[in-house]
């Protein structure tokens, strides 16, 4: 087919019998696949296939941003960007992306693994369960993806083909920068929240000089600092998971940018994980729960700097501090000198990221389960306005905050409070 047609779960099989790959993977008869539409996403579709010889998952991007509808066109080639960024993800940290089956431009889908018995990370925590292999698993993969796509590790020229292959992923960029670093700093059309019990502390937020300040310094950063080939959307929605086995899906807003994001994503997650918890007790304290998450926070952190660390002592092979100019001079210390500055900068670079993050996911268009999930409205709005004071102790003060269980013990305050 020529053109763009979105699949559905009926024509899906007609549509995609021919694949060699979907043939080799599910079985020749598309009349025995079994297809169910599973996307619960803000953009895509996503079925499940299953066959006589096996499963796939078929991932399509849709033209248009599917939360909101055809009013808020988006270029289905987020598809090729998402493709090349799992192939290079893949290959810098093996074995920590789904195995990818078949790829097509024209209709904008990936065929790739159907991860089974893995769940969304975000579905794990809401439902109380301790992940023992996530903090290190994915402290590994933000060091390796972070430090072998930047000039630290890749050829000059490699960097900037890739640099200038990412720029085109401008449109979802567009929607990180709105979305994160403006809306919830506004009044915008898009923004909403789920209760007025907050629209005392939105007014505040909204009031607050110094936060929107750091806000734009950060969406500066964002949008200037073509470092590394982010995720660009690491959140504990975009991992899967089992209690051995951790995998990162959905890179399609990846492009270059600062190497701070992806943690800071991240480890915002953990945070609104761990003030969403009282909300879900129906069943019993989750005071373990949060112990974990805080430990999740604390080891993903300090797996991270330690594997880049060795990074950089060992794989430097990019056109940044070389080599020559330190080990090669006998100058240890100045490789060491070096990388501390490197890694401070992400440490209060990372910290502002987080800040931002929490706000826009209780203020701006798009929330998450962590806090939607909680059925009882002033409980929310409880756990929503921990998350938001985090957020902002964050990005204001992330220059005079210096270490992981500094921004912990604060999180256990505000717990308390
Ligand atoms: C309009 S898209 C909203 C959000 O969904 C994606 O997962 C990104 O997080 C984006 O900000
Ligand atoms: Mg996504």
């Amino acid at each position: 087919m020529k053109v763009f047609e979105a699949l559905t779960i009926h024509t899906l099989p007609a549509r995609l019998s021919t694949y060699p790959a979907l043939q080799d993977r599910i079985g020749n008869d598309g009349n025995h696949w079994k297809v169910r539409e599973v996307g619960d996403g803000n953009l895509n579709l996503v079925f499940i296939v299953e066959g006589d010889s096996g499963s796939a998952v078929v991932k399509q991007a849709l033209p248009y941003v599917r939360l909101v509808g055809d009013s808020w066109p988006l270029p289905l080639k987020r598809s090729f960007f998402e493709y090349h960024a799992l192939m290079r993800q893949e290959a810098r940290h093996p074995g920590s992306t789904p195995e990818i089956f078949h790829f097509d431009a024209v209709q904008a889908l990936i065929v790739m693994e159907f991860l089974s018995p893995h769940i969304i990370l975000r579905r794990a925590l809401i439902d109380g369960q301790q992940l023992p292999k996530i903090a290190n698993d994915l402290g590994l993969f933000l060091a390796r993806t972070l430090f072998r796509g930047s000039d630290l590790s890749m050829t000059a020229r490699g960097r900037k083909d890739d640099l200038a292959l990412f720029a085109d992923n401008a449109e979802v960029c567009d929607i990180t920068e709105a979305l994160v670093f403006s809306e919830p700093y506004y009044d915008a059309p898009r923004n909403r929240h789920t209760s007025p019990q907050l629209d005392g502390i939105v007014a505040q937020i909204r009031a607050d000089r110094d936060l929107k300040v750091e806000a734009q310094r950060l969406k500066h950063l964002f949008a200037a600092s073509a470092e590394t080939m982010l995720h660009g959307d690491l959140h504990s929605g975009s991992v899967m998971v089992t209690p051995d086995e951790t995998r990162v899906i959905d890179p399609e807003f990846a492009f270059y940018g600062p190497m701070a994001f992806d943690v800071g994503m991240l480890l915002a997650n953990f945070w609104m994980a761990y003030f969403s918890q009282s909300g879900h007790e129906e069943a019993g304290s989750r005071e373990t729960m949060r112990t974990y998450l805080l430990g999740v926070v604390t080891e993903t952190w300090s797996v991270f700097r330690a594997e880049f660390s060795r990074l950089w002592r060992t794989e430097r092979t990019g056109m940044l501090y070389q080599v020559a100019l330190f080990e090669e001079q006998g100058d240890i210390l100045g490789a060491e000198q070096a990388l501390d500055h490197v890694l401070h900068q992400i440490w209060v670079d990372m910290l502002g990221f987080a800040g931002v993050e929490m706000h826009r996911r209780i203020l701006g268009l798009a929330h998450n389960a962590d806090f939607e999930t909680i059925a009882d409205v002033d409980t929310r709005a409880w756990c929503e306005t921990k998350a938001l004071k985090l957020g902002r102790h964050l990005a204001v003060n992330r220059r005079q905050i210096y270490s992981i269980e500094e921004v912990n013990s604060l999180a256990e305050l505000i717990e308390k409070e």
